[in-house]
């Protein structure tokens, strides 16, 4: 079976971090050589333009610079990790990728969808994740538990309304693309978690021959 690349998805304080290292652990488990990695991020030149994203700034940034400061990042990823990762047999566990593009900046700020599916196709191409797992959860409860960190990033210090639309938009993606998306259920305990996200991997164990 060809490894898997697996992008997991939702809003502020859904539990994303916390997941990534079960799945890892879970796969590894099954014998699944697994990289995980993030956006924005992942290489150190797109780890720099996150820096640039995520810092508070005195000026206005314009939707469609953070944008295409997302794509730029996106294609050192893609082409300096993510597909080398997935030629070397192993499977891509990522933090966010282009869905959130569309929550955040399309959804969200309102740029328009259609430029960014172009900008999909013009970075990516024919690599799409070939299963998301969106961590859906309401917006009051996610930012109370990522309030429980000290430092609020540029994008975090948004609007509930931002958040509200960003949500929305992750689950409009998600009836759009049932075959790819899973809904996990965040607002359950991380052991509920867990037993969820053992379900959802469970056939893509059974299809690798574990
Ligand atoms: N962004 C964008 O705009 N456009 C794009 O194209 C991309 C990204 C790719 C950086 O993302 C920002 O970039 C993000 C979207 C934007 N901005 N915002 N805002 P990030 O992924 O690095 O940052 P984040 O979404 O803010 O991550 P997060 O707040 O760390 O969320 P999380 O990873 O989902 O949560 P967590 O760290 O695993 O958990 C948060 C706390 O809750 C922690 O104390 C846990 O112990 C606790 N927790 C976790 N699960 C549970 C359960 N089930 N019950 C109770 N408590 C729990």
């Amino acid at each position: 079976m060809a490894p898997l690349f697996i992008s997991i998805e939702g809003g502020e304080g859904a539990g994303k971090s916390t997941s990534i290292d079960y799945i890892k652990q879970k796969l590894e488990a099954f014998g699944i050589k697994c990289l995980v990695t993030r956006e924005p991020g992942g290489t150190p030149m797109a780890e720099d333009i996150r820096q640039l994203l995520l810092q508070h700034r005195d000026e206005t940034v314009d939707p469609y610079t953070e944008l295409l400061l997302m794509f730029a990042s996106r294609r050192q990823h893609v082409e300096n990790v993510i597909r080398p990762a997935l030629t070397a047999g192993k499977w891509v566990i990522c933090d966010r990728f282009t869905d959130a593009s569309f929550a955040y900046q399309g959804f969200g700020r309102g740029v328009d969808q259609d430029f960014i599916t172009s900008l999909k196709s013009w970075v990516h191409g024919d690599l799409n994740p070939n299963m998301t797992l969106l961590f859906d959860l309401d917006v009051a409860t996610g930012m109370a538990r990522a309030g429980k960190r000290s430092n609020f990033d540029r994008i975090e210090t948004e609007i509930m309304s931002f958040f509200e639309r960003v949500r929305q938009g992750y689950l409009t993606q998600a009836k759009t693309e049932p075959q790819r998306y899973r809904i996990v259920d965040a607002a359950q305990s991380i052991t509920d978690v867990e037993h969820q996200l053992d379900h959802f991997l469970a056939p893509l164990l059974v299809a690798s021959g574990n």
